[in-house]
């Protein structure tokens, strides 16, 4: 028998952390009528009596708003309030024996961490699953590992097949919502069921006003989770793409956006005039404590982690959580991901704390991310010839990540996880010089700034990091610098990699979109 329950936006309550003279019955009501779905009343201190006396009257109110009552842990308080359901943890009592004492039609719920409590709960036959804890939290003490953004992906694939449905729980906020049902997808598309918070809400005075903010951005985000990279206008041809990359660079030229780029001490320098080059106007700050202030300036992020400290580490967790917040798109380049332990963990931090648009990298780099052994890197470089299927490689990591990737190499590979698009231009000089590969961060980055700055009709609230736009940028920055780097060598100005640097920035401060559309080899893969 299937439930109707709406589990988008699940409150669990906690009397302790009631702001001081905040009433637990009011702060309730006030949340429901701010749009909370389902309610879970945990209690781990109260005595029997009052715990009944508690669901008893919270039941009263949930009643009147008809949202489902789901108790924790104890299955005689659930009965004693004829609450719908119970939720249980994973050495509470068995789910099987729960099912037993309850109701037919009962909803049961189960906390997950990992992958074989999931494969136990569908044995088990719950109704609903709550995957935590997704971020850190204070509110309760966590003995379990936190799962990650990332991470609740691996365990809705388990779900698939199913009809159990799935809820986030631990640290979830009105700051970290959209990155949360971005992120957590599985292989096949489907996203969370809804988002379960306990501090956000009742910790706050305006409980109506926390949970209705919630619930915004949970609604919003349904209604456009339809709008995944099928958006692009397909069937996408080598010249629809190029004409957009060229409306992007003409943009790029005319509002000169803004591109704060926190890259490593090696290229910070060539990375800033590249930037310049195309028009661009680079900001290079590091510092954790400027990040809000620079994210009200519209433009792009552009992370690169080839010479990290964790002083740095914590100014990019900062900035692209600032990022994310103001839809402003952010780009990764994972330099030289596979060459220690500490670069791996970093890498992983980032991505399990915002959402990237795009990440860019090497064979190595990008095997080293995605967790496969089949290309091995030396340092900052990849060894061997890559991937033998790059086409399927860059479509599945786009679909894990949920970002446009970008695959460098002879061949450039570019995927939203849709579509694959493999870029033909560039020249062997670049493989000489240091910092080719960041130099195409930036200008990537500065397409994803110029891309902003076009105006759009419609209001997508994943606009930010929403892959369908960054597609044409990732494109684009690659394109154009590839492309000065053949007018470049082919200007007679180079005598070597010393004088190909500085003839590569001219190429491309000089570069028209003539040159572009001439030398502009943009392939769609079938
Ligand atoms: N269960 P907040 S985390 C009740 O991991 C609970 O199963 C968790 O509180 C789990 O929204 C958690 O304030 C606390 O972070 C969530
Ligand atoms: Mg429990």
């Amino acid at each position: 028998m299937s439930k109707k329950v709406d589990y988008s936006l699940y409150l669990v309550t906690c009397r302790e952390l009631l702001p001081p003279d905040k009433d637990y019955y009011e702060s309730l009501e006030e949340s429901l009528q701010g749009g909370v779905t389902i309610v879970q009343i945990r209690e781990k201190t109260a005595e029997t009596r009052e715990f009944v006396e508690i669901a008893a009257k919270s039941k009263v109110i949930c009643d009147k708003y008809n949202v489902p009552l789901i108790i924790n842990d104890r299955i005689d308080v659930a009965l004693a309030v004829h609450a719908s359901g119970v939720h249980v943890g994973q050495t509470d009592m068995p789910v099987d024996v729960v099912k037993r004492l309850l109701p037919v039609g009962s909803i049961v719920g189960v906390s997950c961490n990992n992958l074989d409590h999931v494969k136990t709960a569908i044995d088990d036959g719950v109704d609903y699953i709550g995957i935590g804890s997704v971020w850190a939290t204070k509110t309760k003490s966590l003995t379990s590992p936190l799962v990650g953004v990332r991470g609740v992906g691996v365990l809705l694939d388990a779900l698939e097949g199913t009809e159990i449905k799935a809820v986030a729980i631990g640290g979830i906020k009105s700051t970290n919502i959209l990155r949360t049902l971005y992120g957590a997808v599985s292989q096949s598309g489907h996203t969370l069921d809804g988002v379960a918070v306990v501090s956000d809400i009742v910790s706050s005075n305006d409980p109506q006003n926390a949970a209705a903010n919630l619930s915004g951005i949970i609604h919003k985000f349904k209604a456009q989770e339809h709008l995944g990279p099928a958006m692009i206008g397909t069937p996408l041809t080598g010249k629809g793409v190029l004409r957009q990359a060229l409306q992007i660079f003409d943009a790029i030229k005319t509002t000169s956006p803004l591109v704060h780029q926190i890259t490593n001490t090696v290229v910070s320098t060539q990375s800033a005039n590249i930037t310049l080059a195309l028009g661009a106007s680079p900001i290079m700050a590091t510092s954790a404590k400027e990040m809000q202030d620079l994210s009200k300036i519209p433009g792009a992020l552009l992370v690169n982690i080839g010479t990290l400290v964790d002083d740095t580490k914590e100014g990019m967790l900062a900035s692209g959580l600032y990022a994310n917040l103001a839809r402003k798109p952010v780009v990764l380049d994972p330099v030289g991901v596979g060459a220690s332990q500490y670069r791996k963990d970093a890498i992983k931090e980032l991505l399990d704390t915002w959402q990237v648009s795009i990440i860019k990298g090497n064979a190595g780099e990008l095997a080293a991310l995605s967790g496969t052994s089949e290309v091995e890197s030396k340092g900052v470089d990849s060894v061997g010839d890559g991937f033998k299927d790059p086409i399927s490689f860059v479509k599945n990591l786009a679909r894990k990540e949920r970002c446009v990737v970008a695959l460098t190499g002879k061949v450039d590979y570019v995927s939203d996880g849709n579509s694959v698009i493999a870029l033909h231009n560039g020249h062997e000089m670049l493989g000489r010089i240091t910092g080719s590969g960041c130099m195409v961060g930036s200008c990537i980055a500065s397409f994803c700034a110029g891309q902003t700055s076009l105006p759009h009709d419609d209001e997508i609230i994943t606009r930010g990091f929403a892959n369908q736009y960054m597609l044409y940028a990732a494109v684009g920055g690659i394109t154009v610098f590839n492309v000065a780097a053949e007018v470049a060598v082919a200007s007679g100005n180079v005598r070597g990699t010393g004088t190909f640097l500085p003839a590569l920035i001219d190429a491309l401060y000089h570069l028209s979109l003539d040159e572009i559309v001439l030398n502009a080899d943009i392939r769609i893969c079938t």
